[in-house]
């Protein structure tokens, strides 16, 4: 094994501003606003303030497929929130969002908005909201939501393990990737045998589960995280790419993986959702023509 550099760390740990690589501008030890600024309101009872990464594409995908159901009260306004320019420290996302994160959501179909912060919370609301994806018996209940925080449990070795020290620290330490690539292989390994019994997740229906587990395991598996398919084979994860394939074909799967995206095929960009025919006029291939 390659020697790391030699680092003693001091009895009580400082910032250093200057050491924050490519996340200087958003990591801070400290929590709260760094500035003054509202949220925008549409006019839809749904707010989501969020962006196109992994755990945002949950809540749009979920949204989409509501919609897709005939739910109308999912009818949302999806907002654009820079986390590279520190949008998330604004004061009003920290009131919906108390740590600084996307996807945050507001409810205001009622009396008094409802916040809801953090993806799998957010599912859960949604889920319990409007009657769907989430199997009402106890037994298939209890798998769709062991699933759930199983996957809110273990992306952070994902992405804040392996991702970052794959793709992003600025020295490639073979131990951090070494561990981090054992369990995120451990991780696959786990969801292919689950897929290998069970045609979706949680068993034969489609649920929360699927679509939060795919936004992060879906994406790795078909390489568009951190450029790692080949370095993870996860080609050889079978079961999981047939999972992935099949969720893929669904309509609001496409849809919601276009909502607050900012990066790829222009086409496929859509950076703010303010109503359902924005799919067809306002993604950025789009908006680029028309100026
Ligand atoms: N556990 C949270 C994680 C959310 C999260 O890490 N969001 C990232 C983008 S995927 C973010 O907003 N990062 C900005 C920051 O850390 O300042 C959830 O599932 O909602």
């Amino acid at each position: 094994m390659t020697e790391p550099s030699e680092y003693t760390p001091p009895k009580v740990w400082t910032w250093n501003k200057a050491s924050g690589g490519r996340f200087a501008k958003t990591n801070r030890p400290i929590a709260g606003a760094t500035h003054e600024k509202e949220l925008p309101v549409g006019r839809h009872p749904l707010q989501l303030y969020s962006l196109g990464t992994p755990n945002g594409v949950k809540v749009t995908i979920m949204l989409e497929e509501l919609l897709a159901l005939g739910k109308s009260g999912a009818e949302y306004d999806a907002w654009l929130i820079d986390i590279g320019e520190g949008d998330q420290f604004g004061s009003g996302f920290v009131a919906v969002n108390p740590n600084s994160k996307i996807p945050a959501l507001l409810d205001r179909s009622g009396p008094k908005p409802i916040r809801v912060f953090e993806s799998g919370a957010i599912l859960l609301y949604l889920a319990e909201k409007f009657g769907a994806f989430l199997p009402s018996e106890a037994g298939p209940r209890a798998e769709c939501l062991s699933w759930l925080f199983w996957q809110m449990g273990s992306a952070p070795y994902l992405g804040g393990g392996f991702g970052h020290f794959y793709a992003y620290a600025p020295t490639k330490i073979e131990y951090a990737i070494d561990r981090f690539a054992m369990e995120v292989k451990r991780q696959l390994d786990v969801l292919d045998r689950r897929l290998s019994e069970s045609q979706y997740i949680a068993g034969d229906a489609y649920t929360i589960a699927d679509i939060a587990i795919f936004a992060w395991y879906g994406a790795l598996a078909k390489g568009w995280q951190y450029g790692a398919a080949e370095f993870l084979a996860v080609q050889d994860y079978k079961h999981v790419q047939r999972w992935t394939d099949r969720l893929l074909e669904r309509p609001a799967v496409k849809r919601g993986r276009m909502v607050n995206r900012t990066s790829g095929e222009p086409s496929s960009q859509l950076r703010e959702r303010h109503d359902a025919s924005d799919f067809a006029t306002r993604t950025q291939d789009k908006i680029a023509a028309a100026i």
